[in-house]
């Protein structure tokens, strides 16, 4: 029987601009539960993660924006997760900014000891508080879960690292900070970069994707950040990027993603309903999700 449990994790403490805390609202608007319900035996929409409205701190000694507040409530989302995950169902988690994956990353690596991540994203998301041009802990959360960071947020869940950095693959890179591209150097970080989704295509980028972390990972989690796809088809994101993955391109990978079967967990995050056109991200999002699970054109 297949079963997948829906998350809300409305947090925007990880960066600056407000309105990413009603991403989980705008994409329930735009119909996840109804759209993912054919393709599904049984969907559990378990609401949202209580984040209230905790004033805004800056830890003096890190300059990490929001640090005790984002560790609190990351351990929060990493039981849910886990929880779901050991009912057997696929867990689903709607952000929220990115820094969420920190705790949906804690959850799920407790049940994979070869956990593969795919990093679908404008950026790296690879600082830390020495490398970070902002403090925003939303540029962090895959540095975090490679061990690298705040050790508030690496050791979530009482273990670290979540994921070997050979176990990642990023896919739609093309804003990186230089402390990230070291960091990607140092530990031979797979990286498909717009240069190589241009280049070889998104078919061949999703093949290598799928082909090299099959054969080496018990477990995959899909970390969509819609940032990743160009503004034109998500501008309801809080750093866009220009120069992006197309709508099209990220169903073909969606839809290849489907057809492998490796994804375990998945996130899709950053929807900014404020400054978004009509809810067409969240829309997107929702489409991808179909494409992810298994909707097929014909
Ligand atoms: N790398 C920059 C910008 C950034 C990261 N993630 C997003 N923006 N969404 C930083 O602040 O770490
Ligand atoms: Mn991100
Ligand atoms: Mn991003």
């Amino acid at each position: 029987m297949r079963k997948i449990s829906i998350i809300g994790m409305p947090m925007d403490l990880g960066q600056m601009r407000r309105g990413v805390d009603m991403g989980p609202s705008a994409i329930r608007y735009a119909g996840v539960v109804e759209r993912l319900q054919t393709l599904f035996d049984v969907i559990d929409d378990q609401g949202d993660i209580a984040i209230g409205r905790p004033e805004v701190k800056i830890d003096p000694e890190s300059n990490l924006r929001n640090l005790e507040l984002v560790a609190e409530k990351s351990g929060l989302l990493a039981e849910e997760v886990d929880n779901i995950i050991s009912t057997g169902a696929f867990p689903l988690v709607l952000g929220g900014d990115h820094s969420i994956a920190i705790g949906t990353l804690a959850g799920v690596a407790k049940h994979y000891k070869k956990l593969g991540v795919i990093w679908y994203d404008a950026h790296g998301d690879l600082n830390t508080a020495e490398t970070s041009p902002s403090g925003n802990i939303h540029g962090m959360p895959l540095a975090v879960s490679i061990g690298e960071g705040h050790e508030l947020l690496t050791n979530i869940g009482g273990f670290t690292p979540k994921v070997l950095p050979e176990n990642i693959v990023i896919i739609g890179a093309r804003c990186l900070d230089d402390g990230e591209k070291k960091l990607i150097k140092e530990h031979g970080i797979k990286v498909y970069t717009m240069h190589e989704v241009d280049r070889l295509g998104m078919a061949r980028v999703m093949e290598e994707t799928i082909g090299y972390l099959k054969e080496r990972t018990d477990g995959v989690h899909l970390s969509l950040d819609l940032d990743g796809l160009d503004p034109t088809d998500a501008p309801g994101v809080g750093t866009p990027v220009t120069g992006g993955i197309s709508y099209r391109e990220s169903h073909l990978a969606m839809e290849m993603l489907a057809e492998s079967d490796i994804i375990t967990s998945a996130e899709f995050v950053e929807v900014n309903p404020i400054l978004d056109e009509k809810n067409k991200t969240a829309i997107a999002a929702v489409a991808l999700m179909a494409s992810l699970f298994g909707d097929k054109l014909l």
